[in-house]
């Protein structure tokens, strides 16, 4: 069989000793972040994960291979490749077959994360319904996904630039677990409330812990979605946000801005029109979601030891 997959060996190692490792994707990198402030992100939370004792594992492909766990010369040229291709479920095979550069959307860094025996991965927030969903059937393949791939996944809710109470509906039908943590709201990506209540809450890491065993033990497949709130001091109350949203999602619609590019033009705009404050929110959040995946994988590493 091929060999598709280039595990890192600190990865690896780290994984064969049973250490905690958090899987981080790279579409936020080199779609979700201008440069150069997608590799001074990208480097900072990989060192937030090493300072919380974990070690750290980019996912992207290169040279025709999946490789997890990015050296400091291979995450530089990632980050300096705007035009890498988005991967998703559908996408990956393709760019490996091609031998092009990719960036892993939450969708592909699941897949592959769960090959590499990463269960925790870190990241901003997910994909979901699109507005106008109804129309267009923008559906992030991220949903489809954390139905799929067994991988716990730290973000920040889902961006408020998506649909978030189809988004939940869509998580609840496909039997997501969808658990804010240590609120009862559900965090909105730049906002910490966006007015809708979280389906479940965890207050510790060990609590995402002993669901995730109780999960296992009724081998129920799939993933689990950990909703972190934005720290207070970082937060852009949605009632700012919202019109802007609305006007960044209009400009979308005028210049026919749809699919894979949609998610990248309406952050990049939000980023204009809030004068980079969207993207300092986005940093500071990514920063946070990875310092308390470090700390699920931890716990997840002590549940197995008892
Ligand atoms: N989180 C961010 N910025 C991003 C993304 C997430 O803070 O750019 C990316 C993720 O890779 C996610 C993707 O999987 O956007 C969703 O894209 P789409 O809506 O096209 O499925
Ligand atoms: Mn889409």
């Amino acid at each position: 069989m091929m060999d598709v997959m280039e595990i890192q060996p600190e990865v690896a190692d780290a994984l064969a000793d049973r250490r905690p490792v958090v899987a981080l994707e790279s579409t936020i990198i080199t779609h979700g972040m201008p440069w150069p402030d997608n590799l001074d992100m990208a480097r900072q939370v990989e060192g937030d994960l090493r300072a919380e004792g974990a070690v750290p594992a980019t996912i992207a492909v290169m040279g025709g291979k999946v490789r997890v766990g990015l050296d400091a010369a291979a995450l530089e040229a990632l980050a300096r490749t705007p035009d890498a291709m988005k991967l998703s479920r559908a996408d990956l095979a393709a760019c490996i077959a091609t031998g092009r550069s990719g960036a892993t959307t939450v969708a592909a860094t699941m897949i592959c994360a769960a090959r590499a025996g990463i269960e925790v991965f870190a990241t901003g927030g997910i994909g979901g319904v699109h507005r106008g969903a109804e129309t267009s059937f923008d559906v992030s393949a991220d949903l489809q996904e954390l139905a799929r791939s067994p991988v716990t996944v730290v973000c920040a809710g889902a961006k408020a630039i998506l649909d978030l109470p189809k988004t939940l509906e869509v998580l609840e039908t496909l039997g997501v677990p969808v658990v804010a943590y240590g609120q009862d709201a559900l965090p909105a990506f730049w906002s910490r409330d966006a007015g809708l209540t979280a389906p479940l809450r965890c207050d510790s890491p060990a609590e995402v812990a002993q669901l995730l065993a109780a999960r296992t033990a009724l081998d129920l497949s799939g993933g689990v979605l950990v909703a972190n709130p934005i720290p207070e001091a970082a937060e852009i109350p949605h009632a700012t946000l919202a019109p802007l949203i609305n006007e960044a999602q209009k400009d979308a619609d005028d210049k026919g801005i749809g699919g894979k590019a949609l998610t990248p033009f309406l952050l990049a705009r939000l980023a204009e029109m809030t004068k980079g404050r969207s993207l300092t929110a986005n940093i500071t959040l990514v920063r946070h979601n990875a310092r308390l995946a470090a700390r699920i994988a931890a716990a997840i590493v002590r549940a197995g030891e008892r």
